[in-house]
């Protein structure tokens, strides 16, 4: 179900205790044309929302892949852009990424300012995210596209430093990512420290290849946990993963 704004609506989840399960869709693994059977699992799974995008995308299918999951699925479409140049109005939100746990001032402000002008007239819910990348065993393309090292995975304090550092300056929502196909996702110890002292939405992916850390991650406080890699090889799992999201009781 769409509603109106996401923000609020993540917010009101976080509050009832309500996890969320999210698909990444990488435009360039996805053809147009297998639009419609992805999107058929996905609603037949009771995916929660599509994140789309990618670190480097180097074939252009961000506006036909965004137009034909919005086509067929009543649920939102949200980018997570790796650059201003993955943007499309046809979407529902946007995260609004500041790098957070980098010191690139590009990422952090810098970006931003560029997209402003197509942001400006757009319909799209932009959704100011803290992004933290977390140490997942292995250089990740966004870590080497953005040139950030990423916040070791044993350091929850300083994770939790930067988290609430993004909540004090007014980010709404922090992303907390081992990277696409990471060999670690981000511990569940870090998960709990920072679920525990921050009040914005969590999000958390990258690296999660069983429902069971699916589950896991959503009891240790994501809010909303993002799996993409694993689904492209074994979309089978999808629903799965969703009732493991979904099977988490948390008091809100
Ligand atoms: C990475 O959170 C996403 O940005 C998803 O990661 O592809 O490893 O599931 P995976």
């Amino acid at each position: 179900m769409m509603p109106a704004s996401l923000l609020p609506a993540w917010q009101q989840a976080k509050a009832e205790g309500r996890r969320q399960f999210v698909v990444l869709v990488d435009p360039d693994k996805v053809r147009a044309s297998e639009v419609p059977e992805l999107a058929r699992r996905i609603r037949e799974a009771g995916v929660d929302m599509v994140f789309v995008g990618g670190s480097l995308m180097v074939e252009d299918r961000m506006k036909p892949v965004v137009v034909g999951l919005k086509r067929d699925l009543d649920i939102p479409i949200v980018l997570f852009p790796g650059s201003p140049l993955q943007l499309c109005h046809e979407a529902d939100a946007l995260l609004y990424l500041s790098l957070i746990s980098g010191r690139n001032a590009d990422l952090l402000i810098g970006r931003h300012v560029e997209s402003v002008p197509f942001l400006w007239q757009s319909p799209l819910e932009v959704i100011p995210t803290g992004y933290m990348l977390i140490d997942g065993g292995a250089p990740t393309t966004a870590s080497y596209m953005s040139g950030t090292p990423p916040i070791p995975a044993d350091k929850a304090d300083v994770a939790l430093c930067t988290a609430m550092a993004g909540q004090m300056l007014g980010l709404q929502v922090m992303y907390l990512d081992a990277g696409s196909g990471a060999r670690n996702p981000v511990s569940l110890k870090m998960l709990r420290k920072i679920s525990h002292t921050i009040s914005c939405p969590i999000i958390v992916g990258g690296g999660i290849r069983t429902p069971e850390r699916a589950g896991e991650a959503a009891a240790a406080g994501a809010d909303i946990v993002v799996v993409g890699n694993i689904l492209e090889k074994d979309p089978a799992l999808m629903r799965d993963f969703a009732t493991a999201v979904h099977g988490v009781t948390v008091e809100g």
